[in-house]
This record gives C-alpha cells, sequence and structure tokens, in this order.
C-alpha cells in the first residue's frame, strides 16, 4: 500500500511540480519554500532513497538524471542549514551508499564544501542561515538573543562525519566534533540543554528545554552517532543517556489518566504539552535500550511503548484520527489539542516512525495496527487528485486542506509505513542509523576496518 502511495505521491509531483522544491496537490503546481533558498529539487532529492527501496527503478533513474543534469548549488541564495543538510546532504548520502553512484558522492561532499562557512563563529557553533554564494551567516532573527537552535546544530554530526569519510578530508569531522566539546564545557542547568546557544558568546540563551521542536534531533543524533560509530564513540553514549536520565526526571509525567508524556521546560516551571515533533522520542529510546546503563534496557523499551500508546491516543482522540501538531495535558484535557493554531497535520512522520521502531524491536502487532489505522486515515483525508495534502483542523468533521505536500511525506513518512510492514532485514538497525529525515547511513563496523587495514 505504501507503494501506491509513494506512486500517487511521486507521479502528482512529476507531473505538476518537477524539478521545483514540493507540490501544491489542490492547486496543482510548485511549492518553494524559502527553507532552501534558490535550491531546487527537495522533494526528487528527499524521495531517491525512498524510491531505490521500494524498488521503484524507472522513477529512480529519473531522479537520478535531473540530479546529475540540474541539481545546482551554485546558486545565490540563503538556506537554513540544518533543513539542506538533514533533506539533501543526507538524501544524496544514502542514495550514494544505496546506489553506488558516483555522481550522488561528489555532489554530497560538494553541498558540504558549501555549507562550511556556517561555522565561521567565535565558537564555531554554526549560524541558522547562510548565503551559500558570499558565505555569510547569521541567525533567525525571533531566536532568543541571537541564539544558534540546539537542533539545528545538533543535528548536523551523523552526515558530516559520512562526508570526511567520504571525501577523505577531515574538516567536516573536525567541525562537529568541535559543538561537543563546546556543549561538553557548559554548564547545564538541571543537566538539561536549553534550545538556545549564542555562536558568539558561547553562553546559553533562553532556558526553554524541548524534546520536540528547537531540541528533539540534538538527542537522537547523540545516540545515532554512538550506534553508527559502531559504539565507540563513548562521548556520545555518555551525553545521551546523561541527557535522559535529566530529561526523566524533569521533563517525563504521567497525566491523570494514566497517559506518559514529555513536557516542555521554561526556566524551572513546567509547560504541560507535547508536540506531534515529540513523538519520535518513543522510537529513540527504545533503539537506546538496549545500551542503557543500570539494568535499564526494558525501563527504556517500556518508556518508548508508553509514548507510543500516548501518540496514539493523540490520534485516535481526533475526528480524523490524525493527530495534532501538539498536544496538552492540562485545564481537562489530556492528549488534546485546545488551541486552533495547535489542530494541524501536515503529514509528518514521527507518530509513525516510533510505530516502526517499537515493530521492529518488540514485534508488538498492535504497532502494525496503528500504522494500518494512520494509512486509512490519510487515503481517506490527505488523498486528493493531486498528491497528499496537509489538513488544517484534524478534529474538525470536513478537510481543510493546507495544500502542501512536504518532501519529508516522501523520505519520512511513506519510508517508514513501508519498513513497519516489511520483514527485519529490510535496512537492519545493525548495519542502519536512519538520519533524522529517515535517510539512512551506514553503521562503521570495526570489522571493516581492521579489513581494510589488512588490505593496505
Ligand atoms: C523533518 O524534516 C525531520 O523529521 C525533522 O527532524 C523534523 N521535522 C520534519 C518532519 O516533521
Amino acid at each position: 500500500v505504501s507503494l501506491q502511495m509513494m506512486k500517487h505521491a511521486w507521479d502528482n509531483y512529476k507531473h505538476y511540480a518537477w524539478g521545483l522544491n514540493e507540490l501544491k496537490p489542490i492547486s496543482k503546481q510548485g511549492h518553494s519554500s524559502n527553507l532552501f533558498g534558490n535550491i531546487q529539487g527537495a522533494t526528487i532529492v528527499d524521495a531517491l532513497d525512498t524510491l531505490y527501496i521500494m524498488e521503484m527503478k524507472e522513477e529512480f533513474k529519473e531522479a537520478k538524471e535531473w540530479v546529475e543534469k540540474n541539481l545546482d548549488f551554485n546558486v545565490n541564495a540563503e538556506i537554513s542549514v540544518f533543513e539542506v543538510n538533514i533533506r539533501f546532504v543526507g538524501g544524496l548520502l544514502s542514495a550514494y551508499y544505496l546506489s553506488g553512484e558516483e555522481v550522488f558522492r561528489k555532489k554530497a561532499v560538494e553541498l558540504g564544501e558549501k555549507l562550511l562557512p556556517a561555522f565561521n563563529t567565535p565558537t564555531g557553533i554554526p549560524w541558522a542561515l547562510l548565503n551559500i554564494k558570499s558565505g555569510i551567516g547569521r541567525n533567525w532573527p525571533w531566536a532568543s538573543g541571537g541564539s544558534s537552535i540546539l537542533a539545528e546544530f545538533g543535528t548536523l554530526h551523523l552526515e558530516f562525519v559520512h562526508l570526511s569519510h567520504l571525501s577523505g578530508n577531515p574538516v567536516f569531522a573536525e567541525k562537529v566534533m568541535n559543538i561537543r566539546k563546546v556543549l561538553n564545557r557548559l554548564d547545564k542547568p538541571e543537566g538539561l540543554y536549553p534550545n538556545y546557544l549564542n555562536p558568539s558568546s558561547g553562553q546559553w540563551g533562553q532556558h526553554h528545554v524541548s524534546i520536540g521542536g528547537l531540541g528533539d534531533s540534538f538527542y537522537e543524533y547523540l545516540l545515532k552517532a554512538w550506534l553508527m560509530s559502531d559504539k565507540t564513540d563513548e562521548d556520545g553514549k555518555k551525553m545521551y543517556y546523561d541527557a535522559v536520565q535529566a530529561i526523566e526526571t524533569h521533563l517525563i509525567r504521567k497525566s491523570s489518566g494514566g497517559l506518559t508524556y514529555i513536557a516542555e521546560w521554561k526556566g524551572g516551571l513546567l509547560e504541560h504539552k507535547m508536540g506531534h515533533l515529540t513523538c519520535f522520542a518513543g522510537g529513540m529510546f527504545a533503539l537506546g535500550a538496549d545500551g542503557a546503563p543500570n539494568d535499564k534496557t526494558g525501563h527504556h523499551i517500556e518508556l518508548g511503548a508508553e509514548i507510543a500508546r500516548t501518540c496514539h491516543e493523540s490520534y485516535d482522540r481526533t475526528r480524523m484520527k490524525l493527530g495534532p501538531e501538539a498536544f496538552r495535558f492540562d485545564g481537562g484535557v489530556e492528549a488534546i489539542a485546545t488551541r486552533q493554531n495547535e489542530k494541524y497535520y501536515i503529514l509528518r512522520p514521527e507518530v509513525i516512525e516510533t510505530y516502526m521502531y517499537m515493530w521492529r524491536l518488540t514485534h508488538d502487532p498492535k504497532y502494525r495496527q496503528w500504522g494500518w489505522e494512520a494509512v486509512e486515515a490519510l487515503e481517506k483525508h490527505c488523498r486528493v487528485d493531486g498528491g497528499y495534502s496537509g489538513i488544517r483542523d484534524v478534529y474538525n468533521n470536513h478537510e481543510s486542506h493546507d495544500d502542501v505536500q512536504q518532501s519529508f511525506f516522501l523520505s519520512e513518512t511513506l519510508k517508514y509505513l513501508y519498513l513497519l510492514f516489511s520483514e527485519d532485514d529490510l535496512l537492519p538497525f545493525e548495519h542502519w542509523v536512519f538520519n533524522t529525515e529517515a535517510h539512512p547511513l551506514p553503521v562503521f563496523h570495526k570489522d571493516d576496518e581492521n579489513k581494510e587495514e589488512n588490505q593496505k
């Protein structure tokens, strides 16, 4: 089924928006997001590995030809370093590792080089925004005290380590190792990482902590850096399990109805709100369970299962059976959005991602059932003639479509659905880690290094 869905999403993108970043499935035209500046083809690059994995060979070939002929980074454009890294660099790296086609390696390294000037700050903590022609960077004007964002500068590690590996140039890995060093030198309030860090002074901005937006994938990349290193990156391991400990103590709570949730922390006060983005953490806890210190393996699996259940409830308690952008546990509600501007669903993957991890790690059939419920809801409410669209209010009787088919719907949502209903030996966790945009990157096996050494 996810293959049919992919075909519908891809064919319509191709028909109406080929070469542009995303598709507007209602108005049947291209959608350009300023996150990518003038860089084009976000959907193509994001979808490459999904096409490959689903064995959509013709489509993969067209996509590859487009990349060869048209993907161009010599543009005068201000881009989001984070978005371009996770979607474009990550997408190209996966396409290279899966297919072995040199063009993807070349383009990934070329783009990586374009991103390097972002690190020209007094601390080496990169800017959020970068003009890839002039090399001038700056931060989001809304960010506390001119800060860079934890989830943005903390979500470069996996891709940059691979860029060094594939280019033979250590500079990429050095840049991200330096980010670790800066973080390790800083005092952390209650062991938590604030979402804002000033790249000039090296000081935290506002003490806001979130496992959802602005924080999320920083934690994910600590764990995955350790896994991708074949469990040799002890620093990443320690930072991850220490952070989870602090998160459990200060952020994780249980509602009176028995639902476990992860709240947000604002200078010591809890906001009892959980974002759809935060739902990825169920999968993360379960993925990290195996290495948990102090006999906590079972506990981390349980935590993952409880988050999965809560996020499923957030879907189940809506009219459309699709989850809202954020849901609350206060004012007499549990797992329900109360503010109008938090009731939308933009085809995000995090809940299905967690079902996929929970399925692989426990084989409890309920995760496939829940995934199936999501498929039915997507087909009923998001599928339109011209592709798939987000929804403005998941509690409403009637769909009001937002008219955007996000590129992560093809790279993540549909890929995780496909994996949820596939055998475990398709991209097995021993050999692959998924970047935060669901692009698989190979684990660096110690044995392979020995093999390489022996061959020299
Ligand atoms: C994706 O780009 C990535 O999953 C990112 O980590 C968070 N936001 C979107 C999907 O919701």
